[in-house]
């Protein structure tokens, strides 16, 4: 712990003193039912973080109560403010603002249920906990990034249609080790270089994280990094209501994105562990509680709001009804009604059938032997025209990634027209804007960046899952299968790692039909994130039956069955589909019969009833072929399987080279199958 503690807890108490001396306003006594019930909250459950909510009590009371737009007698309306705590420890804060607005679902016994199990007030916001979560935060950095992609949902559904249908901002609420953290560095750059104005972040500069005072690691100037992004600053007194509401007026007149730096006291009323790391992550104790609550002037028996207090918050909770009225007639009115609501219900609408049969035909006629980064552009030229939802980008690697589709424009900070976004070298900050866009509703977003760097977006994508949104990954690039760039771009151990994380969709298809096909699987699939594993190097169209099925969609299926009975079947994904097949021909050669499948996704394909899968595996000896490692085959391989692929890092040679040296080839299959029988 820092040195500079004690005396850093003597200035803070001195700042507490004089704020507390000041005359008690109304706006104060609203701010400390926030904090009471922060106290209580994390008083009962004998485990949380009281620090933050204390300390941001101010500046949210008067965001909420003054400013910002919500109805909390419809969580869902289209047009609200969108709120993010990206400081989710500090989830009782938000709890405390739902309850005192109104909202239902979360009563004063939610409140006591808080971080038990079950419990709607969980120990970090969850979005499919309430539906005024607007997401799930708690690994810190990723609200206020995340909060790049709703911010730029709005502008580009404004532009889509038109002020009188989306018109609302995001707020942020930010600590400390959201600015530490590098993805707040990434997706807060992409903000301001997109000029997204309707963003506010309220920086929660309370000096104070974890292990001390701030100085002991963070020396940043942080509110000129962010006037170095380009958005407009300030810094205020936290707790100075007449301050907080300037600074948000200022934010309403901003041309950038704006950084409002609210200097608070951690723990603001404790009585002794005000502005110490003491306030962040446990309860105060029943004597310092007391003791905060008499302070502060709070007399009401624990979780109680008296109703001179609960009476105008309520009011807050109801001050939009009439904007909100004003807004359902304008929808009501408007000829893109339809439209509209067609985008937030996240439909695809029925020029999209026509245009993925099209597709369908086109490739069944072709037969092109492309790279499957290539069939994407293909399905991608193919769709993105009649799905207006759908919104792109790539992180630096458009012309490799193969995700730009002219028709879409690009969106800048002058033309918000533009459905395609350069993302730059930012994979995180590009994961966290899908995701806001997912979040926000009304656009099914994508984005690409070569599969290995995913490893630079994960923590996005495992937030994607948690809450099941709809953000489509192009990962291209998949393995070896790239060649010469070597093994620092080689993925070996990542579609392992993704089929090992819960609700992601892995699809990894082996020719232009499947790609068509896994992308057809993305755009239906609207509850949780897909990851589009796509190859540098081209390959062959399989010999399948081209007719009107989706085969991709149950997982995995027989391409070319065993002429005879089956004496082994060898299962592959992706670009190893095709080796399988050589080597079954040269089987066939010596009257060994196999069958083929492809297996495109081993979730879709766990999802199958046992008589399908039977069919697909097979009861004869099975091997795999992928060229990565076998870390999870043994589910499709069982126990006596043999696997193919990868034991280590890739090398950097031609592809063909590659696959020789690390013995995936046809020559390696036939003798696997040759051993089993
Ligand atoms: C990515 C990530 N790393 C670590 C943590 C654990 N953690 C929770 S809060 C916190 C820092 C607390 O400091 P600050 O962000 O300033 O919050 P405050 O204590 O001021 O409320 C840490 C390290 C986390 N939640 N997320
Ligand atoms: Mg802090």
């Amino acid at each position: 712990m820092a040195s500079s503690d004690t005396a850093g807890n003597e200035i803070a108490l001195e700042r507490q003193n004089a704020v507390l001396a000041r005359p008690m306003t109304e706006m104060r006594q609203l701010a400390n039912a926030v904090r009471a019930l922060a106290i209580d909250g994390v008083e009962a459950a004998k485990s949380g973080h009281p620090g933050m909510p204390m300390g941001m009590a101010d500046v949210a009371t008067v965001l909420w109560t003054k400013f910002m737009k919500f109805d909390a007698a419809d969580p869902h309306w289209p047009d609200r403010d969108r709120f993010i705590l990206s400081a989710g420890h500090g989830s009782m804060l938000l709890y405390a603002l739902l309850h005192l607005t109104g909202y239902e679902g979360m009563s004063i016994d939610d409140l006591r249920q808080f971080r038990q199990l079950g419990a709607r007030a969980a120990g970090h916001p969850e979005r499919i906990e309430h539906p005024a979560i607007e997401m799930t935060t708690g690994p810190l950095g990723q609200g206020i990034s995340t909060a790049t992609g709703f911010a730029l949902a709005e502008r580009m559904l404004a532009a889509r249609f038109g002020k009188g249908m989306v018109d609302h901002r995001t707020w942020v609420i930010a600590s400390d080790g959201d600015m530490m953290e590098g993805v707040s560095h990434e997706a807060c750059a992409i903000a301001g270089h997109l000029g997204l104005n309707k963003l506010t972040v309220f920086y929660d500069d309370n000096e104070i994280s974890i292990d001390g005072g701030t100085d002991i690691s963070m020396t940043d100037d942080v509110l000129k990094r962010f006037a170095g992004y380009g958005w407009a600053t300030r810094r205020i007194d936290g707790h100075d209501p007449e301050q907080i509401e300037s600074a948000i007026r200022f934010a309403l007149r901003s041309r950038k994105p704006t950084l409002i730096a609210c200097r608070t006291i951690i723990g603001f009323g404790a009585p002794k562990k005000a502005g110490t790391p003491a306030t962040h992550g446990s309860p105060l104790g029943a004597d310092e509680a007391a003791a905060a609550k008499a302070l502060l002037g709070w007399t009401a028996p624990p979780f109680t709001v008296p109703d001179d207090i609960l009476a105008p918050w309520r009011g807050a909770g109801a001050r939009s009804a009439g904007a909100h009225r004003a807004w359902a007639k304008r929808h009501a009115a408007s000829n893109q009604r339809a439209a509209f609501d067609a985008a937030l219900a996240g439909d695809l609408p029925p020029d999209y059938t026509t245009a993925m049969a099209a597709l369908r035909e086109k490739i069944a006629a072709e037969k092109p032997n492309i790279a499957t980064r290539q069939a994407s552009q293909m399905a991608l030229d193919a769709v993105v025209p009649v799905v207006p939802e759908m919104v792109g980008g790539s992180a630096d690697l458009t012309p490799s990634n193969n995700t730009f589709v002219k028709s879409m424009g690009v969106f800048t900070a002058k033309d918000h027209s533009g459905r395609y976004i350069h993302f730059g070298v930012r994979e995180h900050g590009m994961g966290t804007t899908l995701n806001g866009l997912a979040l926000h509703g009304g656009l099914i977003p994508y984005g690409g960046t070569f599969f290995i760097f995913s490893d630079y977006c994960r923590p996005a994508i495992r937030l994607a899952a948690l809450m099941r949104i709809r953000s489509i990954f192009v990962l291209t690039h998949d393995s070896i299968g790239l060649g010469e760039d070597g093994p620092t771009h080689q993925p070996v151990e990542h579609l392992a790692s993704f089929r090992a994380m819960p609700n992601v969709l892995v699809l990894r298809p082996g020719d232009a039909m499947e790609t068509a096909e896994c992308w057809d699987i993305a755009l239906k699939h609207k509850d949780g994130p897909v990851l589009l594993v796509l190859s540098r190097q081209a390959m062959p169209t399989l010999p399948r039956d081209h007719g009107a099925e989706n085969l991709s969609a149950r997982g995995g299926y027989v391409v070319a069955p065993a002429e005879g009975p089956r004496r082994a079947t060898i299962l592959a994904t992706g670009s190893e589909v095709a080796l399988a097949l050589k080597a079954r021909e040269m089987l066939a050669a010596e009257g060994i019969a196999v069958a083929v499948a492809s297996v495109p996704s081993f979730e879709l394909l766990d999802r199958q009833d046992p008589g399908y899968r039977t069919e697909v595996l097979g009861e004869a000896p099975r091997v795999g072929v992928e060229a990565a490692v076998g870390f999870g085959w043994e589910r499709l391989l069982g126990a006596d399987g043999t696997f193919i692929g990868m034991h280590g890092f890739g090398a950097s040679a031609p592809y063909q080279k590659l696959f020789q040296h690390f013995g995936i080839t046809a020559e390696a299959i036939v003798a696997a199958v040759k051993a089993k029988l």
